[in-house]
């Protein structure tokens, strides 16, 4: 089988990116060991929070970061760090030539529940600064951490998807994941429909209407509340994901962030040749004004997301 070093060789020549790729690979290797004990060492639960012998406890987001910021720290191609749990972006090595967008733990409300959690990551070339658009992505990933281990990468090309091995190895279990144009399922969290605007709404009715209503077919809902998890599954089998700009979020431009989870999973599920939209442009042309910048995020099967855009027009 082909190993994550053996697909990188043929996939770019620049050793760099490979080995940037390489370390992201390596901490989702460990942090996929520590999640599997996690509950045996005490390191579920919030942070601040204090165990039975009065130490202060360390949650699994910190840990996390530690140990993205750790392995990106070994590598002198990166120059700087942004990150989910950091405020402030990070200088790592000054010669470096990428910055790594990250968010180390995505999910982690479903961590005490023993459910699919995630770490995804992006990477952008320094010289474009802090504030780039998805566009300017050069690869871009993330880990699933369910009943395997995935690890899911485009560069250019296609998405592929590899399983971590007993031997902490990543091996390539799909080459080309492709997302169908259509399906009948959708995941979006329908308890938030009172704050949703009238494309939303629209969208999901028709979903609901089933095969009585103008879609003609009859559709599935599922919502893990992890988004990677969400879309690992919309990867392999199709679907949507939609968390929309709604009354609530309006004010902070959405939920999700821009930098390291709209953008990602754009990248990622475009070279799957699914589609990405905030409603009204494509998630990867948004111009980012901050580093923890939200923004809406709709993707998934092409003609799924498009009857969602179809909707925005006619708004
Ligand atoms: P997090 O980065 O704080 O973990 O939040 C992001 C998560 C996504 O994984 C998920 O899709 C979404 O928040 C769930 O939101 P909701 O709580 O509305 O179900
Ligand atoms: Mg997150």
């Amino acid at each position: 089988m082909t190993d994550l070093a053996q697909w990188l060789n043929r996939q770019t020549n620049d050793a760099d990116l490979a080995q940037t790729i390489m370390s992201m690979a390596a901490a989702g290797a460990e942090l996929a060991a520590v999640l599997r004990q996690a509950p045996i060492a005490g390191q579920t639960g919030l942070a601040g929070s204090e165990n039975v012998q009065g130490e202060a406890q360390k949650a699994l987001d910190v840990i996390s970061n530690d140990i993205v910021l750790n392995h990106l720290k070994a590598n002198s191609a990166v120059s700087i760090l942004i990150s989910e749990e950091l405020d402030e972006a990070v200088d790592l090595s000054s010669q470096g030539r990428f910055i790594v967008a990250t968010d180390p733990l995505d999910g982690s409300s479903n961590l005490d529940v023993n459910v699919t959690v995630g770490t995804i990551f992006s990477i952008l070339p320094r010289a474009g600064g802090l504030l780039q658009k998805g566009s300017a992505q050069l690869a871009a990933g993330y880990i699933a951490y369910g009943p395997a281990a995935s690890l899911v990468v485009r560069i250019t090309g296609t998405t592929s998807v590899f399983t971590l091995d007993a031997n902490g190895v990543w091996l390539l279990t799909l080459a080309a994941a492709q997302v169908p144009a259509t399906s009948g399922e959708f995941a979006i969290n329908t308890a938030r429909e009172r704050f949703w605007d009238a494309a939303t709404t629209s969208y999901v009715r028709e979903n609901v209407a089933g095969e009585t209503g103008a879609a003609g077919k009859r559709y599935n809902m599922r919502w893990v509340g992890s988004m990677v998890a969400d879309i690992h599954r919309i990867l392999m089998r199709g679907g949507i994901f939609l968390y929309p700009l709604d009354s609530e979020t309006v004010s902070k431009g959405g939920r999700l962030r821009l930098l390291y989870e709209a953008n990602p999973m754009s990248w990622l599920v475009e070279g799957a040749g699914g589609r990405s939209t905030t409603g009204r442009q494509n998630i990867l042309d948004v111009e980012p004004t901050d580093i923890h910048q939200r923004a809406p995020v709709i993707l998934g099967s092409s003609e799924e997301v498009k009857r969602v855009e179809d909707w925005y027009r006619r708004a």
